[in-house]
């Protein structure tokens, strides 16, 4: 008998396929596209199981899509720019280049072993000249309509190694990764996109994106975080100057019981008085050194010094004390807030620690004002409601009041509506080597001069050092930095901050419809013809950041013209995470490796102590990873994407467990032995045309099945109950004794097709074993008979007053009065009414035939 060889059958059909140019993307197809795309690895040297489910799950849509007739564009590159090939350089003087190249030959090795279906043709690099050189451009474009601008902005500096350090460098703690220093705040002029600008037409188009999870949408919209609201403007006393606030509750001007401007905040030192400035000067340097999650933390006192000067309420004429605070941040808003204790959280406890008056202005509907006032408030009543102590505004409700407190400042030119976003722009400048080189020239005459579109790429120099002390490598290269400006020719500095690499990840989807074009980014009628994705899968981490960028880029690149789509990503599925089971000792906090741990009663090896047992996302740190090579090698691929589409909904976590791999190694098995049987077993005596009743039965089977995993790969992606599906119908094959039945040899192909997007490699060998020459990748995705699922005979319930008495069998489309009459004539019926006489009688049409008697 032959034997399931996973490795063998394995090799063979991924060279045959590559031979055939099977995964090739059809050119000028005049077929409907899809275009399914993976989030593209970081090449760290390893794949590991996140990686191994997000190309797996990809790849089954790809297949399935082009079983269904579409020309299917599924590609795969490498985002190679980053901070860890810098870190291997400084460690082990390796290159950066050469360790991602490296990893990158590695993970598509490894990538190529799980059979994914990808069209290595069209592989990028972020990291290579031909891909970096349309970054740079890209760069120009946003350059040349002022969207690329430089300001000053606050980096990581690390005193000990005079150097600048990525956020990933610095501990929660503050600390440097390297040196161990305490990191410093330092300010240095940077490079920014101007996302704001865009900010609107961002929030809106989260509208359009009905295949999106909902709960990626909304970290979308709470990160752009649009606010409405209003400035108003509070004159300083004795000076003609005035802060200009922002808030969103203009209805509560009249509860403001003090002002609170950003340490930083330009007119601090202005409005001060002169015997407050040094104390002023220690707070706000204490508060440069902390991040804005310590400044605006919820847990901590709210630290903050009142500064010597008085403002005065435009509406109320109260006169107000102006105090600094670490909460109040300088780049929101105006960086100025009016404080109502009454009616804020933060305000009610900054009021508190300062000893600052709270004055009610907002009451819940129907209360009684007289009672709330008097109250001392426990703490803040935040909701809308009725306003009180507001002159002119009392009585009117928070929505209204707003508009007339807005309308109010307008007329007497002190405030004005305004709408606030809490995104600001994108920091793109990287103080590194290892990413893609920013292409301006410095010049003391002409200020910042573009690089000629002639001259892109600016490939990175190779002859640099990494020691991960002092300024930034490209930096220290006298020669590459010193060049003639491109415009007058004096002599002119390079700019040597490279760029953020969210920004290579932000357009790389277009660059695939192209990748090798060397004139142009990517040619518009391709880009035209494959945009946007139709299925994008990657990991929840990128919700954010990387979504949203993409986002940006290509409403950007629409705008240039160079595209007609407002999406790049259609339809998103984010998977879950892969957790392994892990071990943990409580009393030291200390993870303990599987291999060390009986499962069954989990105790440290070296203090004899229980241990806890959970699962959690795999890492090294957890010592609860499972090597995929490990399991390829054992089991093949076949099995492992078999399980780990079976294990668990694609969006949902999914718990590792090696009885269950060894369930899906049993199941391809078994298809594999239903298949030889047939061919070993079968005739070729022709058949008789009519089908007998087990044939039909089982040929309802299959047409059922096969509508059951149509559907749930074309609806949600439920590959978990297809796979469950096919089970199913291995298992009715199974069952079937006769195998010369020519609806057996179409459970048969079906069973095969339906399994080839899950495990190509064995269903392509069985495919030629029943003597098929082409490929099962070629075939059609089965149809549904729709007649084999009309069942002929159905199962009738009869009853007497509600009571079940017997069944009958019926044909299927009997009307309710040849069923009313089958049941009477029935024997059960016979009996039944031998008595008694018929009230009346209900029937439920295919199901049932109730007698009401009389008595
Ligand atoms: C007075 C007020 C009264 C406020 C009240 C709220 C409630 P969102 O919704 O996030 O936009 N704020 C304004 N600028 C700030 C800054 N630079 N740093 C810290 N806080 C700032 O929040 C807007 C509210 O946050 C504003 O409305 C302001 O406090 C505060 F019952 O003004 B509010
Ligand atoms: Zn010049």
């Amino acid at each position: 008998e032959s034997q399931y060889k996973t490795a063998e059958i394995e090799n063979k059909w991924q060279q045959e396929w590559l031979r055939q140019g099977l995964d090739k993307t059809p050119e000028n197809s005049e077929k409907q596209k899809f275009y399914a795309l993976s989030m593209f690895p970081y090449p760290s040297g390893n794949l590991h199981m996140g990686h191994v489910r997000n190309y797996v799950i990809t790849d089954v849509i790809a297949r399935f899509k082009r079983l269904q007739g579409y020309s299917v564009l599924h590609p795969m590159g490498w985002d190679a720019f980053g901070l860890p090939a810098e870190n291997a350089a400084i460690d082990r003087g390796i290159s950066p280049e050469e360790w991602t190249k490296k990893n990158i030959a590695k993970m598509r090795q490894q990538l190529q072993s799980l059979g994914l279906s990808i069209d290595w043709e069209r592989e990028i690099t972020t990291c290579s000249p031909s891909y970096y050189k349309w970054t740079q451009w890209l760069f120009l474009q946003f350059y040349k309509v002022g969207l690329a601008y430089q300001k000053e902005a606050t980096v990581n500096w690390d005193p000990v190694d005079q150097t600048v350090l990525a956020n990933e460098q610095v501990d929660t703690e503050g600390y440097s990764w390297r040196s161990g220093a305490k990191v410093e705040k330092k300010l240095l002029c940077q490079w920014f996109l101007k996302i704001t600008d865009y900010a609107e037409y961002l929030l809106n188009d989260l509208n359009t994106l009905k295949g999106w999870p909902d709960s990626v949408k909304l970290m979308q919209k709470n990160w752009i975080g649009k606010s409405l609201g209003a400035h108003i403007q509070f004159p300083v006393k004795d000076t003609k100057k005035s802060i200009s606030i922002f808030t969103t509750r203009p209805d509560t001007i009249y509860g403001v019981t003090y002002l609170v401007l950003a340490p930083d905040h330009p007119l601090v030192m202005t409005i001060a008085k002169p015997e407050h400035k040094e104390k002023i000067r220690k707070f706000t340097q204490e508060v440069a050194n902390e991040s804005e999650i310590e400044r605006t933390a919820d847990d901590k006192p709210l630290k903050g010094i009142f500064i010597g000067a008085e403002v005065i309420n435009p509406f109320s004429g109260d006169e107000i004390p102006v105090f600094i605070a670490s909460y109040v941040l300088l780049d929101y808003g105006t960086g100025a807030v009016m404080g109502v204790p009454a009616h804020d959280n933060r305000d009610f406890k900054f009021a508190t620690e300062q000893q600052l008056p709270v004055k009610v202005v907002v009451i819940p509907k129907n209360s009684n004002s007289r009672e709330t006032t008097q109250l001392s408030l426990k703490e803040a009543y935040i909701e809308s409601g009725t306003i009180i102590n507001s002159e002119q505004f009392n009585g009117m409700y928070s929505e209204d009041a707003k508009a007339a407190v807005i309308e109010y400042a307008k007329k007497h030119s002190i405030g004005e509506a305004k709408v606030q976003y809490r995104i600001r722009d994108w920091l793109i400048s990287r103080q590194r080597y290892w990413g893609c080189p920013i292409p301006i020239i410095h010049c003391s005459d002409c200020g910042t001069v573009a690089i000629p579109d002639s001259q892109l790429p600016l490939e990175l120099p190779k002859n640099v050092e990494f020691t991960g002390r002092g300024s930034s490598p490209l930096e220290g290269l006298k020669e590459w930095v010193n060049v003639p400006c491109p415009n007058c020719g004096k002599l002119a500095k390079r700019e040597t901050d490279t760029m953020d690499t969210f920004i290579d990840s932000s357009w790389y989807y277009l660059r695939y419809t192209d990748s090798k074009n060397s004139q142009e980014i990517f040619n518009p009628d391709k880009a035209k013809y494959w945009a946007p994705v139709d299925q994008y899968v990657g990991g929840v981490e990128h919700a954010i950041l990387h979504l949203l960028y993409s986002r940006f880029l290509t409403k950007f690149l629409k705008n240039q013209k160079l595209i007609d789509i407002n999406e790049p990503f259609k339809n998103l599925l984010t998977q879950g995470m892969v957790q392994g089971i892990t071990y943990k000792n409580l009393k030291t906090g200390k993870y303990i490796p599987c291999d060390q741990v009986n499962s069954a009663k989990p105790t440290d090896p070296v203090t004899g102590d229980d241990l806890e047992a959970f699962y959690e996302k795999m890492s090294k740190s957890k010592y609860n990873g499972v090597d995929p090579q490990e399991v390829l090698e054992k089991y093949g691929a076949d099995t492992a994407r078999m399980f780990i589409l079976f294990k668990a909904p694609p969006e949902k976590d999914l718990e590792w467990s090696s009885s269950d791999v060894e369930g899906q190694f049993r199941f391809l098995n078994r298809v594999w032995r239903l298949v030889h049987l047939y061919i070993q077993n079968k005739n070729n005596k022709t058949q008789s045309k009519t089908l007998t009743k087990n044939e039909k039965d089982l040929k309802r089977s299959i047409h059922t099945i096969i509508k059951e995993v149509s559907q749930d790969l074309e609806e949600n992606y439920q590959f978990n109950t297809a796979i469950a599906e096919l089970m199913k119908l291995s298992n009715v094959l199974n069952d079937f004794k006769d195998i010369n039945s020519s609806v057996y040899q179409e459970g048969i192909v079906a069973l095969l097709t339906l399994l080839s997007p899950f495990a190509p490699h064995i269903s392509e060998e069985l495919w030629h074993s029943l003597g098929y020459k082409e490929s099962i990748h070629l075939q059609k995705w089965p149809s549904v008979d729709n007649q084999a699922l009309v069942l002929d005979e159905v199962t009738i319930v009869i009853q007497a007053m509600g009571k079940t008495k017997g069944t009958i069998q019926a044909p299927a489309n009997s009307s309710n009065e040849e069923l009313e009459k089958l049941a009477r004539n029935s024997e059960i019926g016979k009996r039944l009414l031998n008595k008694k006489e018929i009230k009346k009688t209900i029937v439920v049409p295919q199901k049932l035939v109730n007698f009401v008697l009389i008595n």
